[in-house]
């Protein structure tokens, strides 16, 4: 990694270990973001933690999922966020203000500075030069009390951009063609950089769309380097000083470096139902589209919608086609509103929702029954949507504002020459939705709605551990598989025990029932597994119904950090162990405290009567978290 980028900005940030891919870095963390539905368990573990106010530079807690308000559940939430951040000294943007990424970039990130969100989408500050990395909740409240945050150190991986984008492709096309060619595995473990000629014809807003998607990688973060560009949209906020010239060395060292030339690309998109399965639009012109979502954290700026409102303009939405369109921001609203933009949209017959995620994360747009539903998202897992039978494709604003007018799938570059959308040289600049924390916290009182539920925890490891294998899966599973979203769901967040009942519903509708009964036990799982989402729910509730351990044949990033922050034992399987267990086999560990710190386990498979061996891939932080049974055990004892 030597001469990157992302190497200077590390080592600028190093407070713990090497810069040795593999191995485990401690990072300073000069800035955090919360979203609300990962907020209210970040800031409860805050308090836990017991600091008076927060450590960084600056955090923010957001508000931009759980804003359908069905019931008082998340309004009581959105308080309890407003008065725990006035006294711990963060800033809280309103709900209505805008999704947190869109708005981060707008109002609060600083090239070369280091960024950690409670929402796995947080390296979309990589489009401002920023390290912005995605973490579970708990890690927030940590970084918010001043610790380090902990990560296994990234290689680092270049993508050199050459040529420019024809008419029609936009940056989506550039990440869905990173997509296809490394898959939704192929970040694990990587920092993803950008470079290389054709940086410069990229504005902030599209390389955002494309460090955002990063994540759909699995990426630990992408990142552009901080150039003219970069400069010009931070003085169209009004945020000139931030400014900071960053990039590479010419000779910087990548891992791996991969080619795109963006004058060969075309309109791209993803099919059911993953991010990576990636054609050209060709191969879908004709089919019928349902439903065409516009917006969320990667495709919803001020270029985005202007682009979209002049396809619209003039034209109608195809009467067997609903067309929503959810701005990313109050401030990308408001400009749309006065420049006569949202007048074109709401001519055409858009449904424009409020500046959040809305749709994006089920919150109310379910697609009809088995219905087909084109969007400009970053994700197409199934049944995420709210609808389960539907099938989700993904792609560029341009891509979907033609089908939404088409009815179909159609090649935007069939409409004649692209409209060009110039940044303006000035934001509309109003931050008034975005409150400061009290100057002095000790007199603010926070204020808690019934919703809200104490966190999961469990005692230190037992050194004999067993445990019933409970549910078997395959490949890939998300988070959104562990612990469902959408609109039924989600204002659950704050209580476990009611969120629990839910766990891997859309697979095994019995399994919270069974657990529960059994007192607990353990899932098998194949590669990647617990992609996606940085939800701790996905660990937390698994640890209220008791799970003790996965085994998997590998896991995703973020997700096994979840793990081990709830004391849950991730452990990595080879494939013929993999294939052995059934559903029904007792497990069980002896001198479980012992093989945390080796990093084998000796698992004897009771039922079968056979041993195997199993791999507990942790650095010795991360063993002694599991030794003390959890982060905030371990937080406690060592005294932050
Ligand atoms: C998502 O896109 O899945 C979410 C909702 O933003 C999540 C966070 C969450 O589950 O609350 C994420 O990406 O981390
Ligand atoms: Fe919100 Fe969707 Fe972005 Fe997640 S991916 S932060 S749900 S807009």
């Amino acid at each position: 990694m030597r001469g990157t980028l992302s190497e200077k900005i590390l080592a600028a940030h190093l407070v713990e270990g090497e810069l040795v891919p593999g191995q485990e870095i401690g990072l300073r963390i000069d800035q955090t973001l919360t979203q609300d539905s990962t907020g209210t368990m970040a800031y409860l573990q805050l308090e836990a933690i017991g600091v008076p106010r927060v450590r960084t530079e600056l955090s923010v807690a957001y508000v931009d999922h759980n804003t359908l308000q069905a019931g008082p559940e998340s309004a009581d939430d959105h308080r309890y966020l407003q008065t725990v951040a006035a006294k711990y000294g963060v800033f809280f943007s309103r709900p209505g203000n805008g999704i947190c990424h869109q708005v981060h970039l707008e109002r609060f990130g600083v090239p070369g500075k280091t960024l950690l969100g409670s929402d796995s989408h947080t390296p979309t500050a990589g489009g401002i030069g920023m390290l912005g990395i995605g973490a579970g909740g708990l890690d927030v409240a940590c970084a918010m009390a001043g610790a380090p945050y902990h990560i296994a150190c990234p290689s680092v991986i270049g993508v050199r951009l050459v040529g420019q984008l024809g008419d029609w492709v936009s940056a989506k096309d550039i990440i869905l063609e990173v997509l296809r060619r490394l898959t939704v595995r192929g970040g694990v473990g990587r920092l993803v950089e950008y470079f290389g000629p054709g940086v410069a014809g990229l504005s902030v807003p599209e390389r955002a769309t494309i460090t955002n998607m990063g994540a759909e990688l699995g990426a630990t973060s992408s990142i552009f380097p901080s150039d003219e560009r970069t400069r010009e949209f931070l003085a169209a906020e009004g945020r000139d000083s931030s400014w900071v010239p960053l990039a590479a060395e010419a000779d910087a060292a990548y891992e791996d470096v991969l080619e795109i030339d963006l004058s060969s690309l075309e309109p791209l998109v993803a099919t059911p139902h993953s991010p990576d399965a990636v054609v050209p639009v060709g191969e879908l012109v004709g089919r019928r589209v349902d439903q065409v979502c516009i917006g969320s954290c990667t495709n919803s700026s001020y270029r985005d919608m202007m682009l979209v409102a002049e396809v619209l303009r003039g034209r109608r939405v195809s009467p067997s086609t609903s067309l929503t369109i959810s701005p990313g921001s109050r401030q990308v609203l408001s400009m749309l509103a006065r420049n006569g933009a949202l007048a074109d949209m709401i001519a055409a017959g858009a449904r424009v929702l409020e500046a959040a995620c809305g749709p994006c994360i089920g919150m109310g747009q379910a697609p009809v029954t088995d219905g087909v539903s084109l969007r400009s998202f970053n994700r197409n897992f199934e049944g995420r949507s709210g609808t389960p039978g539907a099938q989700v494709y993904l792609a560029s604003p341009e891509v979907c504002a033609t089908a939404a007018v088409a009815g179909v799938f159609a090649d935007p570059r069939e409409l004649g020459p692209a409209p060009a959308i110039a940044l303006p040289a000035r934001f509309e600049i109003d931050d008034s939705m975005i409150l400061p924390p009290a100057p002095e916290g000790a007199d603010v009182e926070i204020v808690r709605g019934p919703n809200i539920k104490p966190i999961p925890t469990r005692g230190p490891l037992s050194d004999v551990v067993e445990f019933e294998v409970l549910l078997k899966v395959g490949d890939n599973i998300t988070t959104d598989h562990i612990s469902p979203a959408g609109a039924k769901y989600l204002p659950l967040r704050s209580n476990v025990p009611a969120l629990a009942e839910h766990v891997f519903e859309s697979i095994d509708p019995g399994f919270a029932a069974r657990a529960l009964e059994k007192g607990g036990g353990a899932v098998v799982g194949g590669a990647n597994y617990g992609q996606g989402s940085s939800r701790e729910h996905a660990a937390m509730c698994p640890l209220h119904l008791g799970v003790q351990a996965v085994l998997a044949k590998s896991f995703a990033r973020i997700h096994k950090a979840n793990l081990v922050n709830f004391g849950i034992l991730p452990l990595e399987i080879d494939e013929a162990d993999y294939e052995s267990l059934s559903v029904g086999d007792v497990l069980r560990i002896e001198g479980a405290q012992a093989a945390v710190e080796s990093g084998t386990a000796t698992v004897h498979n009771l039922t079968q009567q056979k041993s195997f061996t199993a791999a507990l891939r942790l650095s010795p932080r991360e063993a002694k978290v599991l030794q003390a049974g959890g982060t905030l055990n371990y937080v406690r004892q060592s005294q932050l």
